[in-house]
């Protein structure tokens, strides 16, 4: 029987590459994210090859999130796999200079939102005995860089969160994934240095950059596991990326 799973921020970037490759291998797609317009867009293409739904919520509204889960049509409610993929740097500045509106959007995006989430689908994933979730966190989670305190902080959060998990989850059948990636070439930089076009492609100058589809493609190898075994823990770097902030760019 196939998979159904739900991937949030399933509109671009890790989520929708991750989307596009479970469509691949025949599961079905919950699509989750806060831009309706890119859900239905990118529902109707992946339509084509499984059953897809969309669901718009902020992953930092628990009501929304319990809200959005619970209203899942019924052929859509036994979630097999969990992908938490929302998530964004908002801003680069050493600690005395952070912003309190940055702080909160990271802290309550890729920490609590997270947990919300993961706490909306656990529940039905127990019932059943068995599931599966995948965190993404980022190198960024393994070491903390200048500037980068509270992204880091937040990705550290996802790293004992997901061996939290793996504790509490592992006796209902339940394998959790802690992906953590290094530089990948999507809307990150964009995002976290506001809309600065020409500072977020200089993030990726000079050097073959990770893409979301490299990321996807160990998702999927995760989730495609014989059942008797759990990937518990990736990191990846670009070929030219040694530590977070150790690129040898040309
Ligand atoms: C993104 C990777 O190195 O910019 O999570 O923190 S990094």
């Amino acid at each position: 029987m196939s998979r159904t799973a739900l991937i949030t921020g399933a509109t671009s970037g890790i989520g929708k590459a991750t989307a596009e490759a479970f469509a691949n291998s025949g599961i079905n797609l919950i699509l989750c994210g806060r831009r309706q317009d890119r859900l239905t867009e990118l529902a109707a293409i992946l339509g084509k090859q499984v059953k897809t739904t969309t669901l718009l919520f902020d992953v930092r509204d628990s009501a929304e999130v319990i809200n959005a889960v619970a209203s899942l049509p019924e052929a859509f409610q036994d979630i097999d796999i969990l992908v938490n993929n929302a998530g964004n740097a908002h801003g680069m500045s050493p600690i005395q200079e952070g912003d309190f509106a940055d702080w909160d959007a990271m802290m309550d995006g890729n920490v609590k939102g997270l947990l919300y989430v993961s706490k909306a689908v656990i529940a039905g994933m127990i019932q059943r005995g068995k599931g599966h979730i995948v965190n993404l966190s980022s190198v960024a989670g393994k070491q903390t860089y200048a500037n980068g305190a509270v992204y880091c902080a937040s990705k550290k959060a996802v790293e004992a969160i997901s061996e939290g998990m793996r504790l509490d989850l592992t006796q209902h059948g339940i394998k959790v994934t802690n992906i953590a990636p290094g530089a990948v070439e999507t809307e990150f930089s964009l995002v976290r240095f506001k809309g600065d076009e020409s500072r977020a492609a200089k993030v990726y100058e000079g050097f073959d950059a990770l893409r979301a589809e490299d990321i996807a493609d160990t998702i999927l190898y995760a989730v495609k596991a014989p059942a008797h075994v759990t990937i518990a823990d990736v990191t990846i770097y670009a070929a030219a990326q040694a530590a977070p902030t150790t690129v040898y760019r040309k």
